[in-house]
């Protein structure tokens, strides 16, 4: 199954034989404080920045989050995308919970974008489908919806499977449909990585779509974070995970390493080439 996003003119396909496409988490105000200042104030050079450093480090999409308290994000995100696009040739994951938002940044935005997110919720899909089927996007589908998180795999995946199905109905291609499992701390709770990891497996098997997940999450509050980020991504890939959101400067060598494993990286060339940019 591929999905097929694009930027200005360049296209990405994600394909769920690999190799694993990096979706970059950076613009994002999540402990970015100085994000927040330079926005608030409209100067996006960090926002640029942040773009470059990503790109440079192997990230093929770019998501874009410009959420914090008491902005006004219907109009930001539409700029950010905008400032991005000037200078980029990129696709873009626009990730935003306010669907005027994700509306006013695709009006602007061109190409072929991935929306973030639309969840099992009557409100969420009635609001985002048919914006995403006027505007030719693909969507992230969240495996929640009105009765919350289940920690049963087979819940999620009925979760994924209605909202599948009513986009489809919506007129949205079902290979643009990437699923979401939810990742989520593991600190507190020794459940969800073992329920993400098992739902990637089902989804993969069950409807064989692209398979996507903020995979930075699950270790908020521990030690060490980056070995226990990498070890997660190395076993969600070989569930069936096909585009991480993610820190491409941390995570790029765990990515090409796992596709080399997995028989996707002919002659080591992708590992290679990362490596050696890594100087290593
Ligand atoms: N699923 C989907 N979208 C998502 C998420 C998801 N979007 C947001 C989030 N989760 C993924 N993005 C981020 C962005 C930033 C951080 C974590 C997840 C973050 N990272 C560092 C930290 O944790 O301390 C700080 C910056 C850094 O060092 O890189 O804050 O699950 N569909």
């Amino acid at each position: 199954m591929k999905t097929i996003l694009r930027g200005n003119t360049r296209e990405v396909i994600i394909d769920t034989d690999g190799p694993v496409i990096i979706i970059g988490e950076c613009i994002n105000p999540t402990r970015r404080k100085k994000l927040v200042s330079t926005l608030q104030e409209s100067d996006f050079a960090y926002v640029l920045e942040l773009a470059e450093m990503q790109i440079n480090a192997a990230a093929d999409v770019l998501d874009v989050n410009v959420g914090f308290p008491g902005v006004d994000d219907v109009k930001l995100l539409a700029e950010t995308v905008l400032a991005i696009k000037a200078r980029f040739d990129i696709p873009l994951c626009l990730d935003s919970p306010n669907p005027k938002a994700i509306e006013a940044a695709l009006k602007v935005a061109g190409g072929k974008c991935l929306i973030n997110s639309v969840n099992g919720e009557e409100k969420s899909m009635n609001a985002l489908l048919p914006i995403a089927h006027e505007y030719g996007a693909a969507i992230i589908a969240l495996a929640m919806d009105d009765s919350g998180i289940t920690y049963e795999p087979e819940k999620r995946l009925a979760v994924a499977e209605k909202i599948l199905e009513r986009a489809v109905k919506a007129g949205i291609k079902e290979e643009d449909v990437v699923i979401d499992p939810l990742a989520m701390a593991v600190s507190a709770d020794p459940r969800p990585c073992v329920v993400s990891l098992e739902t990637i497996r089902l989804v993969r098997q069950k409807l064989g779509l692209n398979i996507t997940q903020g995979a930075s999450n699950i270790s908020f509050g521990l030690p060490n974070r980056e070995v226990l980020n990498s070890v997660y991504m190395a076993l969600s890939i070989m569930n069936g995970l096909t585009c991480p959101i993610a820190n491409p400067e941390k995570i790029a060598t765990t990515v090409r390493a796992s596709d080399l494993i997995l028989g996707r990286d002919d002659y080591a060339i992708r590992f290679v080439e990362i490596s050696q940019a890594n100087g290593l």
